[in-house]
């Protein structure tokens, strides 16, 4: 457990199923992604199919999670490949030299925007497992971006394709305001609109309905609370 970033408070628990509304009661179906995609600026598209990231070495990485929101959960264990040894050998050598950000997208429609540099950062993962247990659909399965220094937003679940660009772009229309170019949660970058204590205020506000709602969607459709955790 490393210290807390400023603003944010430890939630009891295990990792709940977490997203603003119009996207935790979202489902999407993991079966359907068998690849992971990149596109943009790179000599070629390539769909990279997830039997392959076998030849990469497997690392396991224990890390704090921080939401934007406000809380926070230690110690969470996950299992995969680092996404800079995916880059080097997948992406790498197709890559237009002046790529800069990366443009993340979820089966679900969830996408966000970072820096190439944080997607190479040596604790940034492609996971598929999370406490010793493959990815449940509740946090992303089959795979998911975790990148430890960033809040949760950059995490992105159900990993479908990365966006090579030259310049970062802003994702949706209230993009600027949800979302911080960066992310860092040790620098408190949780909007891109600066006023980082009233965000904070805000989210802490808004956090008991934000939990009380995410509540309701915490297993898939049909199946019952309590069977889908990790
Ligand atoms: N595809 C996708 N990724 C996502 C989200 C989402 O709604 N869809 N929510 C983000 C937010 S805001 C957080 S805090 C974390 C929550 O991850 P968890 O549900 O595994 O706790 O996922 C992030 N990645
Ligand atoms: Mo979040």
């Amino acid at each position: 457990m490393s210290p807390l970033p400023p603003g944010q408070k430890w939630l009891g628990g295990p990792l709940p199923r977490f997203g603003l509304p119009r996207y935790v009661s979202r489902w999407a179906d993991p079966s359907r992604v068998t690849a992971l995609g990149v596109h943009g600026e790179l000599v070629m598209p390539l769909a990279v199919r997830h039997e392959r990231l076998a030849v990469l070495p497997r690392v396991a990485l224990t890390s704090d999670f921080h939401c934007v929101t406000t809380w926070s959960v230690p110690d969470l264990r996950w299992e995969g490949w680092r996404m800079r040894d995916f880059w080097t050998t997948f992406v790498q050598e197709f890559a237009h030299p002046a790529v800069s950000h990366v443009r993340v997208s979820g089966a679900d429609g969830f996408a966000t925007c970072l820096p190439l540099e944080e997607l190479l950062h040596p604790s940034a993962l492609l996971a598929d497992r999370l406490a010793d247990q493959p990815l449940t659909p509740a946090h992303g399965a089959p795979l998911r971006l975790v990148l430890p220094r960033l809040y949760g937003y950059k995490n992105v679940k159900h990993l479908q394709t990365l966006e090579l660009l030259r310049v970062p772009v802003q994702v949706g229309a209230a993009g600027r305001l949800l979302a911080h170019p960066r992310g860092r949660a040790d620098l408190e970058e949780r909007s891109g609109a600066g006023l980082q204590p009233l965000w904070r205020a805000l989210y802490a506000f808004q956090l008991p309905n934000f939990l009380r709602q995410a509540q309701r969607f915490q297993s898939p459709p049909g199946v019952p609370q309590g069977e889908h955790h990790a």
